[in-house]
């Protein structure tokens, strides 16, 4: 039974066995993204240092080059992911293309395949605001002990066994879920531990905020204008708060502790929307129906999209189930 306080390693160890594929293979995985969160998260705080430890491109006093953090992050995720031996494939938002692991070795007997999003919302660390790291968790479908292939990661979001994302804010939060629910964990930073403090995580079935880039309004599908303009009705509970940070992790974590609704719609300028589904729509979107929430395309569960490339974008609405269930009544009948 889990309770507040435990921390992220006693709930690991705690909750293996519940997991219907119990190797211990997922919990060292949600270990290791634990142990690269914390570096991550101290490179991450130092960046308003800048002036003092020196610029991207620029050597710093210990002779280290300073990288830019998205870099960082990604070469850190992979790093300790590949070193621990972890998993038997990569893809990440920041490479071209997915990476296999010791896939010379037919030992290799890893079962998992991670996509990752190592850095998402980086165009706001220059102005200190929030970011975060959103992760993916795939059974490869191919066989165990040989190279992976392009079709272990283009499954369905709805063949997920894990997602989570670690949030970069005011305090540094672990939020993940393996199938069962979605736990919320902070870090204390004086120790470097992180303990659950949101257990059993719910979007609220409705909400009073809505978030989403209004200054591409104009180029919007007609359902997403209408639906905005319902949210700023004067009628009922409405109208409702606009919420935007940029950071999506940052803007859904905020809705599902209070309430809300994320938008980043297709438009004219943009055919497919913004974001990724592999990296950063898929795992969102299983938290969010763990979450007791729903993500959608504006026509369809997003888990249910056949994924066809490593990179593909999709419109993305994720919230609160009665927000979004009438989101999607407008682009229908737009
Ligand atoms: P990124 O992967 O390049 O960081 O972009 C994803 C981010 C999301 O975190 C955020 O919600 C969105 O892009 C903001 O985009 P915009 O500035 O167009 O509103
Ligand atoms: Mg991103």
């Amino acid at each position: 039974m889990s309770k507040k306080n435990q921390t992220l390693g006693e709930f690991i160890i705690e909750n293996q066995s519940s997991f219907k594929y119990t190797s211990g293979e997922l919990s060292r995985l949600i270990n290791s993204i634990r142990l690269a969160a914390k570096v991550v998260n101290h490179e991450v705080n130092k960046a308003g240092l800048v002036d003092i430890i020196g610029a991207v491109g620029e050597t710093n006093v210990q002779g280290e080059d300073q990288q830019k953090l998205d870099v960082y992050a990604n070469n850190k995720f992979i790093q300790t992911m590949t070193k621990r031996n972890i998993v038997c494939g990569i893809a990440s938002e920041e490479e071209d293309d997915f990476i296999s692991i010791n896939s010379q070795d037919e030992n290799h007997q890893n079962k998992y395949v991670v996509l990752i999003d190592p850095l998402d919302g980086s165009s706001n660390i220059d102005v200190n605001v929030s970011v975060g790291t959103i992760f993916s968790v795939f059974r490869r479908v191919t066989p165990v002990g040989t190279p992976v292939k392009i079709e272990d990661f283009l499954q369905k979001g709805n063949q997920q066994v894990a997602a989570g994302y670690v949030v970069y804010g005011t305090s540094t939060m672990l939020v993940y879920t393996t199938g069962d629910g979605v736990n919320g964990f902070t870090l204390n930073p004086a120790i470097g531990t992180f303990y659950l403090s949101h257990p059993d995580m719910q979007f609220p079935e409705n909400g009073q905020i809505y978030s989403v880039n209004e200054g591409n309004y104009i180029h919007f599908p007609q359902g997403i204008k209408n639906y905005i303009k319902y949210c700023q009705q004067e009628e009922g509970d409405r109208p409702y708060t606009s919420r935007y940070i940029g950071s999506l992790v940052s803007d859904f974590h905020r809705n599902m502790i209070k309430g809300g609704i994320y938008l980043y719609p297709k438009s004219s300028t943009n055919s497919e929307g913004k974001l990724r589904l592999l990296y950063e729509c898929n795992p969102m979107a299983f938290l969010a129906e763990q979450a007791n929430g729903k993500a959608s395309d504006g026509f369809t569960r997003i888990l249910d999209i056949q994924p066809t490339e490593l990179h593909q974008r999709v419109p993305f609405i994720c919230g609160s189930k009665n927000m979004v269930e009438k989101a999607e009544e407008f682009m229908r009948n737009a």
